[in-house]
């Protein structure tokens, strides 16, 4: 059976992210969308409720697993006896952020990163620019699921 780990701290998850899932789900028995905690820093939406939202926003695609973890992504995936990741990448900004992480990864545990290609429509979305443009009024709903677009408006209201 094979497994990716799909990482993030989807504060909230956008329609970047879930392509990424969606492309995943094509080539792995399973995925598990990983929630990252990160307990120094404060997001629009705590843990539990970002778990709840991929369920949601994944309910339609098969073999997919929500999660979350602190500490370590290694650590996780070495419990379980995981050995890849998968990380959307919307250009070279992100492979340049992400290689290094990637390296130590590899040298912490033998965790391999797969780089998937995110869809360019979505490569100017990102979490913190979803949050932004809502905050100061404006419609979000082409970046994200529609659940996501939904539980926005009800935080800001
Ligand atoms: N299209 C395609 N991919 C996208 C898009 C998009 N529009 N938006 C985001 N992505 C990709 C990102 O490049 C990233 O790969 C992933 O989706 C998650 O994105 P975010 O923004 O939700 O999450 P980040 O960037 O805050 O990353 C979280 C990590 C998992 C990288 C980080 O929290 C982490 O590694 N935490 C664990 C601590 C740890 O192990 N540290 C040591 C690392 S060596």
């Amino acid at each position: 059976m094979t497994t990716a780990v799909c990482p993030g701290s989807f504060d909230p998850i956008t329609s970047g992210h879930l392509f990424v899932v969606e492309r995943c789900v094509e080539r792995f028995d399973e995925v598990v969308v990983l929630v990252t905690v990160n307990p120094s820093k404060k997001g629009m939406f705590d843990v539990d409720r970002r778990v709840a939202l991929i369920e949601e926003c994944t309910a339609h695609l098969p073999g997919v697993r929500v999660d979350s973890c602190e500490g370590l992504l290694v650590d996780y995936l070495t419990r379980r006896g995981l050995t890849t990741m998968v990380k959307g990448l919307r250009g070279p900004v992100d492979f340049q952020y992400e290689t290094p992480m990637a390296q130590m990864n590899r040298e912490l545990a033998g965790v391999e990163t797969l780089f998937l290609l995110g869809d360019p429509r979505h490569a100017h979305v990102s979490s913190s620019l979803v949050k932004e443009v809502a905050r100061l009024g404006g419609d979000v709903s082409p970046y994200v699921p529609a659940p996501v677009a939904a539980a926005i408006a009800d935080t800001l209201r």
